[in-house]
C-alpha cells in the first residue's frame, strides 16, 4: 500500500531554520490514515502521568508506545525516515550529521476536553528532528517563545499532515522550540510522534 503522497520537502529546511518547526500538509495517503485509525482502536492504551519533568509540566492524554510486529505504525516511521533522509542529503551542507533513525514511536490521543500539554521543550535526548503525523485533527499544536506561552503561533492541521520540530543537532545547533497542545472540546486529537532518542 502506498503510504505517502508525492510532496515537496523544498521549504522544510528554511522553515525549520527560521521558526523551529515546519509543516508538510496532506502527506499521508487517505487509505493509510484509515488503516492506522482502525488499528488504533485495538492497541494497548495507557494514561500519561499527570505531570512530567522538573517543571512539572501538566499533560493529559493516552498513549501507545509498544506496537505489535505487524503494526503499520513503525512502517510509517521507516518510510518517512527514508523520505526525509533523501531530501536532506540533497542539501549541502547537510542539515543533519547522520541519517535520521527514529527509535521511539508514540501514538497520543487527547480526548475532547482534555488539558492537552503545557509548554515544554523535548529535552537533550531528542536528536535532529521530531516528526508528528496528525491522524485526528482536534485541538492545535502551538509554538511559543518560552514556558509562559508568549509569542504563541498555533498550527492548524488536518489528518495526514506532517509537522516537524527541531531536535538537538539539527543544523549543528542545540535549539529546540517551546511548544504546547490545546485540545478541542469536541474533537479528539490523535498524533503519531516519531523521535530519535539517545539516553546517556
Ligand atoms: O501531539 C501533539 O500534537 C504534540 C505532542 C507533543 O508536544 C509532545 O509529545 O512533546
Amino acid at each position: 500500500m502506498e503510504l505517502f503522497k508525492d510532496c515537496s520537502f523544498g521549504t522544510v529546511v528554511p522553515e525549520l531554520e527560521r521558526y523551529g518547526f515546519a509543516t508538510v500538509p496532506n502527506l499521508l495517503a487517505p487509505r493509510a490514515i484509515d488503516r492506522l485509525l482502525r488499528e488504533s482502536a485495538g492497541l494497548g492504551w495507557h494514561r500519561a502521568e499527570p505531570t512530567f519533568g522538573t517543571r512539572r509540566v501538566v499533560q493529559d492524554y493516552f498513549f501507545v508506545k509498544k506496537f505489535p510486529a505487524s503494526s503499520l505504525y513503525p512502517a510509517v516511521g521507516r518510510e518517512l525516515e527514508d523520505l526525509l533522509n533523501d531530501a536532506f542529503f540533497k542539501i549541502t551542507p547537510h542539515p543533519i550529521a547522520e541519517p535520521l533513525h527514529f527509535n521511539e514511536f508514540r501514538l497520543q490521543r487527547y480526548p475532547p476536553g482534555s488539558k492537552g500539554i503545557e509548554p515544554h521543550r523535548d529535552g537533550p535526548q531528542t536528536r535532529y528532528l521530531v516528526a508528528l503525523i496528525v491522524l485526528r485533527h482536534g485541538g492545535q499544536l502551538c509554538f511559543c517563545e518560552d514556558g509562559s506561552r508568549s509569542g504563541s503561533i498555533s498550527v492548524e492541521s488536518e489528518p495526514g499532515d506532517l509537522i516537524l520540530m527541531r531536535g538537538v543537532g539539527f543544523l549543528g545547533s542545540g535549539f529546540q522550540p517551546w511548544h504546547y497542545v490545546n485540545s478541542s472540546k469536541k474533537v479528539e486529537r490523535l498524533t503519531l510522534g516519531m523521535r530519535q532518542v539517545v539516553w546517556n
